[in-house]
């Protein structure tokens, strides 16, 4: 008798001090251990949500997460092009440091196995980590064999789980990759790939968007010209594997399926799931019951499909009852395109709707809409509905995270913004450097400074204003936030202090002009 009051006293005594203990934790917003999501768009720009109010496509679902949710209109992904901004977000490196970190095809992976990531950092603390959607950060460590286990890849970075594209939808192996097996491959249908050009003849003999049009069903206006797959032609070549092909119009629901299924699996210990949306990358290929619901052709359409998506996600988290134990963030890897290599309507329906939100460029450009995405962050019952001006950069999110979970891991590059984040307290960034296509440009406050680059100004196949020029271009984002007035000539001290600044960070070695005069 005596045994039992005193040990269930102990229990309670226990109890009361762990109570105390999670308090306190809490409040230091130390060990608490939240779900946490990155629902990741690809090339959603800063005016295709409506939350942002700057265009006229109406995106409800991402929207409650933004009104009822911290919005941050001076968040940015690391670059303006895919694989490198999700190797930023991943690391907290800036993507320059690794020489690797471009748009990859087909390429190894460039995320080194001993590298920490955020996942790694979740499963010191007992997470399960998963991603489910589009990788783009290599696979292998040489030439892939799709036919068997395909490492090092997600598994060897910090993801117990993976349900994966290998890089985009308009690339070959158009298959998906479950922990580092193609999924539903036939052995007796072996795939081959490869990224040779044309002339070398390594179509395996097949049709291909350059020789048969006429077997397509997409129309291909730059690049995007070799194996045919669901009428759509790709960048690479396939041949086999025509059990594992994906399905084009099913591939929204493929990984919202999958990542619904992760969280009714996974919700009873803390989890972290990566769900890497593929829309509205090209090829923009809505589901039927989307077509023609945005009223401006297929880019619309896959945005509103997205967006569907993330409402049905979210009504995952609250059947399940987790949504006030897990922390959403929402975002994008890059800026907005429209012509992006297929002839889709994107620019021919666009209406007045305007993907950038106002800012100049876009995708593949050091203008502010290369990188400025929408940037949301939402945890039902703990972070306010709020609109913040702090510069953050997606780069941040490691240390972030980190924090919130209560580890020490701290990454090269970014900053601890957890308490901007859940509790929109302290400032943001005073400086940042931006990267597209291996340039890069630097913001500090309300400044911006693009180094001079060779190049063309325009891009000949997106319409895009890239950044190029041979003159140093310095904007003042507060007075003129699309970037119109050059300041560079009537702000020459300003300028200096930017250079300066910036060179402290990046080196002196940044731009691919010679015999550059800094002075
Ligand atoms: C480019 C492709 C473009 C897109 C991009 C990657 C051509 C001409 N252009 O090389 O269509 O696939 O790579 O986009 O092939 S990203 O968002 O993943 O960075
Ligand atoms: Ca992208």
């Amino acid at each position: 008798m005596i045994k039992i009051i005193f040990s269930s006293l102990k229990i309670t005594l226990l109890s009361l001090l762990f109570i105390g203990c999670a308090d306190l934790q809490k409040k230091n917003n130390k060990e608490i251990k939240p779900n946490i999501i990155i629902i990741y768009t690809d090339d959603l720009g800063y005016g295709d949500v409506s939350a942002y109010k700057r265009g006229t496509l109406n995106t409800p679902n991402i929207d409650k997460l933004a009104n009822e949710g911290m919005r941050f209109t001076n968040g940015y992904a690391s670059s303006a092009t895919c694989s490198p901004s999700r190797y930023a977000l991943l690391t907290g490196t800036y993507p320059w440091r690794n020489p690797r970190a471009k748009i990859l095809t087909g390429a190894s992976l460039i995320i080194d196995t001993t590298e920490m990531t955020i996942p790694k950092v979740l499963k010191t603390k007992g997470y399960h980590t998963g991603i489910v959607g589009k990788w783009h950060l290599g696979l292998g460590s040489g030439k892939i064999d799709y036919n068997s286990n395909i490492s090092p890849g997600p598994n060897q970075v910090g993801f117990d789980y993976s349900h994966i594209m290998a890089d985009t939808q308009d690339r070959v192996p158009s298959v998906y990759i479950e922990n580092g097996y193609v999924v539903n491959l036939d052995p007796n249908d072996p795939i081959e790939v490869n990224f040779s050009s044309q002339k070398e003849n390594n179509d395996y003999g097949l049709p291909t968007g350059l020789k048969n049009p006429e077997l397509t069903t997409m129309k291909w206006h730059h690049g995007h010209n070799s194996s045919i797959i669901n009428g759509v032609p790709r960048i690479g070549y396939m041949k086999g594997g025509e059990k594992a092909k994906w399905s084009d119009i099913d591939m929204a629901d493929h990984f919202l399926g999958k990542a619904q299924e992760y969280i009714k699996e996974h919700k009873d210990k803390p989890f972290f799931l990566y769900y890497a949306l593929q829309q509205p990358h090209v090829p923009r290929t809505p589901h039927p019951r989307f077509e023609g619901k945005s009223g401006m052709g297929p880019r619309g359409d896959v945005i509103v499909e997205a967006d569907w998506c993330v409402g049905e996600f979210y009504k995952t988290l609250e059947a399940e009852g987790i949504l006030d134990n897990t922390l959403i963030i929402f975002s994008s890897d890059n800026g907005p395109v429209l012509n992006d290599g297929y002839y889709d309507d994107a620019v021919e329906k666009l209406g007045d709707h305007t993907p950038s939100g106002g800012l100049r460029g876009g995708k593949y450009s050091l203008f502010e809409a290369g990188a400025k995405v929408p940037f949301i962050a939402y945890w039902k019952g703990k972070i306010k509905p709020n609109v913040s001006n702090e510069i953050i950069s997606q780069i941040d999110l490691f240390n972030s995270i980190s924090t919130i979970v209560g580890t020490d891991y701290k990454s090269k590059d970014g900053i601890d913004f957890s308490n901007l984040i859940l509790n929109n307290e302290g400032n943001g960034r005073n400086e940042l450097i931006l990267e597209a296509s291996t340039r890069t440009a630097y913001r500090n406050g309300d400044w911006a400074m693009i180094p001079p680059y060779n190049g063309v100004a325009i891009s000949d196949y997106t319409n895009i204003e890239l950044g190029n020029s041979k003159d140093f271009k310095l904007y003042n984002l507060k007075d003129d936030p699309s970037q119109k007035n050059d300041l560079a000539k009537k702000e020459p001290e300003k300028l200096k202090e930017m250079i300066s600044k910036f060179v402290k960070i990046r080196g002196s070695n940044f731009s691919n002009i010679e015999n550059l005069k800094l002075e």
